[in-house]
């Protein structure tokens, strides 16, 4: 009798944790292909000036590889600069480091162009780790999972199939208007690199609004 009730005290305690869980899991945003979509298109914000990364770790050490990498802008593209990324400097995969974007003033924000990986090329893509999932905090108590979609793929002018998978974007919920001072990307899961175990983003689009 003791060890039955023992094992349903603890199947209850077992049953409590998972709803603590389930009740703390953030809502999820899945990303959308930026293949066609014109909302991934022209943030009015793209080239704001004094918004600053920060990260937890930066691999290696390296400036090249610095949180500041996801804000740094290729002329008027409005995917940013691909060349770059910040890549986390952590053992392993990646999970659990952070990137920190601050902005000059409180703003308003609706949805952000992500890069699911080192969007250099492809080599640079497949050989790095890549992002399944993110953990999105606002500075005015928001809080989302970001779940980023399947390989999308295109035809390309030469007939040739195209991996255009990232970067992607992300809408807020439009049931909740966040004005945020500054925002955190935390990486929960990832897929990892088929040389390399860090995981790299090229990218982060802050946009203030977001076109249906
Ligand atoms: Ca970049």
């Amino acid at each position: 009798m003791k060890v039955a009730a023992r094992t349903k005290s603890l199947k209850a305690v077992l049953a409590a944790l998972v709803g603590l869980t389930l009740a703390a899991a953030p809502p999820a945003v899945r990303g959308e292909s930026c293949d066609q979509n014109m909302a991934c298109c022209c943030p009015d914000d793209a080239r704001e000036v004094g918004i600053k990364a920060s990260a937890s770790s930066v691999l290696d050490g390296k400036a090249q590889y610095g949180a500041d990498k996801v804000l740094d802008r290729d002329g008027e593209n409005y995917a940013g600069y691909l060349e770059t990324a910040w890549c986390e400097g952590k053992r392993g995969g990646g999970e659990g480091e952070w990137l920190r974007i601050e902005f000059p003033s409180v703003r308003p924000l609706q949805g952000l162009l992500i890069s699911a990986g080192y969007d250099r090329s492809p080599a640079t893509y497949f050989e790095n780790g890549r992002l399944k999932t993110l953990v999105l905090t606002l500075s005015d108590g928001g809080r989302y999972t970001l779940r980023f979609g399947p390989r999308y793929r295109t035809l390309a002018e030469d007939g040739k199939t195209q991996v255009l998978n990232s970067p992607q974007l992300f809408r807020l919920p439009k049931g909740r208007a966040h004005t945020v001072k500054w925002l955190k990307l935390q990486i929960a899961e990832v897929e990892p690199g088929k040389k390399f175990t860090d995981t790299c983003i090229s990218t982060v689009v802050p946009h203030a609004s977001v076109e249906e």
